[in-house]
Formats: structure tokens, sequence, C-alpha cells
């Protein structure tokens, strides 16, 4: 079979499938123990650069959980080195931004790049996988602007956001500057992984969820109409990002193909604001903590919820958490293919 006719590219098209396609978020992380022993020998962002090693990983999750997309391994933080804002891990914490962006004058400082110079090492990956295993879909994404900045402006994770909001409210010629730059950064990045072979785009908003309806209106979704328009004639994509329960009408009218639901919501609730566009979701990624019982019977109710309709994929709210164990992970793929190939009572 050609990969066009891949289960996951036909309910992409909101094909009617014999069963539900599966991936998860994160499925190549710290919770295998074969990448966390990669790990124990070189850094994470050493990890991501090397284009054979980050193609291996790729396909090692793929392989060991039998799911029907790959997503290729990188973060969405990748473009920020290019951007000279100083990105590092620091041990066991998440990531730092050593020159933050703090006054409006700093997005100036920002230093634009050549795609294929600053990027080039993802697109390998992306060219090793396709080459490694031609049938699976692989999916290349980027984070959305929004999730960039607010690590620009934190200088690492957050909980509240209150830099970047106080920044977006005080500055807002600024952050519409620095906003138009990474669309622009996005749009390059995510069609070069196309180019490379990618077929099927996602874009990261993770914590867009943190903005009010109408800060969402105004401030973010004009750039995601841009990127998502851009795209439309290259691959299908998933937008995704988290708490989004009050805004996924809005975050639908950006134009993906799919729109990604975290866990917080009811995933039938969810598809009636989204409408009439495929879905992604929606299992709560600490259910994988539970015992066999609760995973089934919370995958048959995301499944039901569903309904059956086409243009579902099956995946987690969120990604596989660092503590989960393996065997629940391949537990759930195989439970998610067994239930959903089952004719409908
Ligand atoms: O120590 C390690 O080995 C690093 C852990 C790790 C991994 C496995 C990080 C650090 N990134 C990744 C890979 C990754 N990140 C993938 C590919 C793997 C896969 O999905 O199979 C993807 C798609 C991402 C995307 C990503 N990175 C997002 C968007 C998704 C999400 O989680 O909302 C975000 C926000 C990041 C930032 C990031 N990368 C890593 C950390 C610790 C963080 C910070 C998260 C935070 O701010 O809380």
């Amino acid at each position: 079979m050609d990969l066009e006719n891949n289960i996951f590219m036909r309910a992409l098209r909101r094909e009617q499938v014999e069963r539900t396609p599966v991936w998860l978020m994160r499925q190549a992380g710290r919770y295998q123990p074969e990448y966390r022993a990669i790990r124990a020998k070189m850094s994470f962002l050493e990890l991501c650069h090397n284009s054979q090693v980050a193609a291996e990983v790729t396909t090692m999750a793929v392989d060991m959980l039998q799911v029907d997309a790959a997503i290729i391994f990188a973060d969405i933080l990748l473009p920020l080195q290019c951007l000279n804002a100083g990105l590092r891990f620091a041990q066991g914490d998440g990531p730092v931004i050593d020159n933050p962006i703090r006054l409006a004058s700093d997005v100036d400082k920002l230093s634009l790049f050549d795609i294929e110079e600053g990027l080039g090492y993802v697109f390998q990956s992306i060219k090793l996988f396709v080459k490694e295993r031609p049938l699976v879909p692989l999916i290349g994404f980027a984070g959305a602007p929004f999730t960039l900045a607010s690590y620009l402006i934190e200088g690492g994770s957050s909980r509240n956001f209150e830099r970047t909001k106080a920044f977006m409210y005080q500055e807002p010629q600024a952050f519409a500057r620095l906003m138009a730059i990474l669309t622009d950064v996005t749009i390059a990045y995510l069609l070069a992984q196309v180019a490379a072979g990618a077929h099927c785009l996602m874009l990261f908003d993770s914590w867009v969820g943190t903005l009010s309806r109408e800060d969402y209106e105004s401030s973010v979704l004009p750039y995601s109409k841009q990127i998502f328009a851009a795209l439309a004639s290259a691959a299908p994509s998933i937008h995704f990002g988290t708490a989004t329960g009050g805004m996924l009408d809005l975050i639908a009218a950006a134009g993906s193909t799919v729109v990604g639901v975290d866990w917080r919501m009811d995933l039938a609730s969810a598809w009636q604001m989204i409408g009439d566009k495929a879905v992604q979701g929606n299992l709560d990624p600490t259910v994988l903590l539970a015992d066999r019982a609760l995973i089934k019977e919370r995958t048959q109710l995301v499944l039901d919820k569903a309904g059956g309709r086409p243009g579902h994929i099956f995946n987690l709210g969120h990604g596989i958490g660092k503590d989960t164990p393996v065997d629940n992970v391949k537990y759930l793929v195989d439970l998610v293919r067994e239930l959903s190939s089952k004719p409908r009572g």
C-alpha cells in the first residue's frame, strides 16, 4: 500500500477507515530505557543535532509501539538557537534562554538566519527517517509564534506567563514585530520539512490556552492564520494547544486540517466547537500511570466520544510523561487498535 492510502493519511482527509489511527505525543522520550541509554551518552541538544541518532530515536519509537505515524525527533525550541537567544537545557531543569526579551529593543537583537544553514540537521533527520521507513507517515513540526515568544520573553518555562502577557500589553508594537519574525521563521521551517520529506505538519501552540479569547483573537490568531494559509498547498496540518477549551472554535478558524484537543475537555463537546474538521486526542496522559482496567475504561470513553466519526486520530491530550511504564504505553496502542476495529453496536 502506498503512503497516501495509509490509515493515518486517510483519517486526515476524514475518509472512513477500518479502525482509529493512533500515535502519541512524545512517543520518543525519557519513558523509554533505550532513549535514556542514548541520552546517557549525549546531551539533549547534541541528540537533536545528530541527524543519524535523531532519526534512529524516531524509528525506535515507531517500531516499539507500532503506531500509525512518526514524529521527527527534534524540539520546538531549536529555531531559537538560530535566532541567537542563547538556548540551553539545564541539567534536570527545563530550557533556559540566556538572552531573554525584556525590552522592546531586544526584539531587534534577534539575528535572522538562513533556514537551511541553521536547521539543516533537522531536514537531514527527516530524510534519513523517510529513507529508513518509506511507508510510515512522518509528522514534521514547529512551535507556534506565541508559544515560542513565551520562552523568549520568560527566559524559559513558565506557569502564568505574566512577563509574556505584560510585554504583549505594554509593548504591542514590539510584540507584533516579534510575532511577525517568528511567523516567517515558522513558515520557512515547516515548508522546508515538507521539502525534506515530511508528510504532515504539526504546529504546537502549547501554552496559548493561557490567553483570553479576545487576546487570542487579536494578538495570535492572525499569525496562525498566516501560517496555515502558507502550508495549505504543501501538506495536511495539525494545530495543537493545551487548556484551549474556551477557544477551540477560534483555534479551528486558524485553518489547520486537524485540531488537537487536550484532556480537559470532553472530546464530543470539543468536536462540536471545532466543527467540520478532523480531531486528534485526547486521553489524559496520566491515565497511563493507572492500572489496565482504568486505561481500558478511559480509552473506550475517548473512542465513544468520537463515536466512530471519520477524522478521529487517537492521541494523548499532551505528551507521555517520563515516569510512564513502557508496558502501559504499548497496551494503550494495542487497545486503540482492538477497541476501534470492533463494529459499533
Ligand atoms: O531530557 C531529555 O531527554 C529531553 C526531554 C525532551 C524531549 C524528549 C525535550 C525537552 N524535548 C523532547 C522532544 C520533543 N519536544 C518532541 C519530539 C518527540 C516526540 O513527540 O516523540 C516534540 C514534538 C517536542 C515539542 C516540544 N518541546 C513542545 C511542544 C509539545 C508540548 O510538550 O507541549 C514544547 C513546549 C517543548 C519545549 C521543551 N522541550 C523539552 C522541555 C523540557 C521543554 C519545556 C516544556 C515546558 O516548558 O514545560
